[in-house]
């Protein structure tokens, strides 16, 4: 399987981020993406490519005009109030409030694009951001093109990013700008399995509305997990959406055995919804040592997870998103990559 990478995801390296009370190390770092590289040159699962450039067009399919906008120059406006540290949000509409009306200081606008304090932005970020996205579109051709599979590691990751904010160490959702790229290519209808342990609220609600993107999501309760205010099962899509959208919501401590038949179900629905292309959420922060997760997969558990996403047999492209147990995340990802390739 070929992989495309790029060293630019380098240029985003977040000091810290707001977690239990206090400011903390980033569990979202660059070693992430190198040892998931290193691993698939120890593997030898394929040939890496750089990504070609595709520019804003494709993103402005998805996002919207003024958050990308303001993603571009925030680091520079937030260094220009005089801070020379990481830019984080501290307040944001809830309930009542006036979600309307945008700040205009760089402090209201990063609570008003944002919907945590645990996703910095830094000097590269936007650079970064730009080349994981084109990272997740040079796949996406190389599969329209024909090919069966195609890994794209992108980083930052991108699930959590919503049409016009960020947040979950998420920028722009680069899973949902290569299912919007097959649309725009031709395909009729495209699917997205997210596997990463934190509900994909960005692209679920990116895609809640339509009938031409199904979504299917296996992840920690939102009872209990993170990102808390989406996930539940009864959140089935609306309008043209309704019934294309599919939640599997599991409680902290899960392991494989039920883990997997949420699986087998969500792969179900995709293959009852006939869809033409499929991109898959590739998170492994469901591993039982992941340091901000609870559930309890094993290693031998990837290939599995591999195995029955080929049995799909859809055209597929994988897009890198979490996991935070940084020795074995590329023992993990490269894990469920083999276990497709061997099915395929
Ligand atoms: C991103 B992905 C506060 C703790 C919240 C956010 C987890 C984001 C996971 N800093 N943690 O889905 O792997
Ligand atoms: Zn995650």
């Amino acid at each position: 399987m070929l992989t495309v990478y790029s060293d630019d995801h380098r240029l985003h390296d977040g000091k810290v981020e707001f977690e239990g009370g206090k400011l903390v190390p980033c569990y979202e770092m660059p070693r992430r993406a190198d040892l998931v590289l290193a691993r698939t040159r120890e593997q030898a699962i394929g040939e890496v490519i750089e990504p070609e450039d595709f520019g804003l067009a494709p993103i402005l399919r998805v996002h919207e005009a003024g958050f990308v906008e303001f993603l571009k120059g925030a680091w520079d406006r937030w260094i220009a109030t005089g801070r020379d540290f990481d830019a984080l949000p501290f307040a944001w509409a809830v309930r009542g409030m006036r979600a309307d009306r945008i700040p205009e200081s760089i402090d209201g606008q990063l609570g008003y694009y944002s919907f945590d304090a645990g996703t910095p932005i830094t000097a590269g970020t936007w650079q970064a951001v730009a080349s994981s996205v084109n990272v997740a579109l040079t796949g996406q051709r190389r599969v329209a093109a024909g090919a069966r599979a195609v890994f794209s590691l992108c980083r930052p990751p991108g699930h959590h990013a919503a049409a016009g904010y960020y947040g979950g160490y998420c920028f722009l959702n680069n899973a949902a700008i290569a299912a919007q790229a097959f649309r725009d290519g031709g395909a009729e209808r495209v699917a997205i399995l997210d596997v990463d342990y934190h509900h994909g609220n960005g692209t679920q609600s990116i895609f809640y509305d339509r009938g031409d993107v199904f979504f299917a999501s296996l992840h920690g309760h939102p009872l209990d997990e993170y990102p808390f205010f989406l996930g539940y099962e009864d959140e089935t899509g609306q309008g043209a959406g309704e019934g294309c959208n599919a939640n599997f919501p599991l409680r902290w401590g899960t392991g494989f055995e039920l883990w997997s038949e949420a699986l087998d179900a969500a792969c179900r629905r995709i293959a009852a919804y006939g869809a033409d292309a499929l991109v898959v959420s590739l998170g492994v922060d469901t591993y039982k040592d992941d340091p901000i997760s609870r559930f309890r997969l094993e290693q031998a558990d990837y290939p599995v997870i591999g195995r029955r996403i080929a049995g799909l047999g859809l055209p597929t492209l994988f897009v890198m998103e979490g996991g935070y147990a940084v020795e074995e995340i590329g023992i993990n990802a490269v894990g469920v990559l083999s276990g497709f390739e061997a099915a395929a």
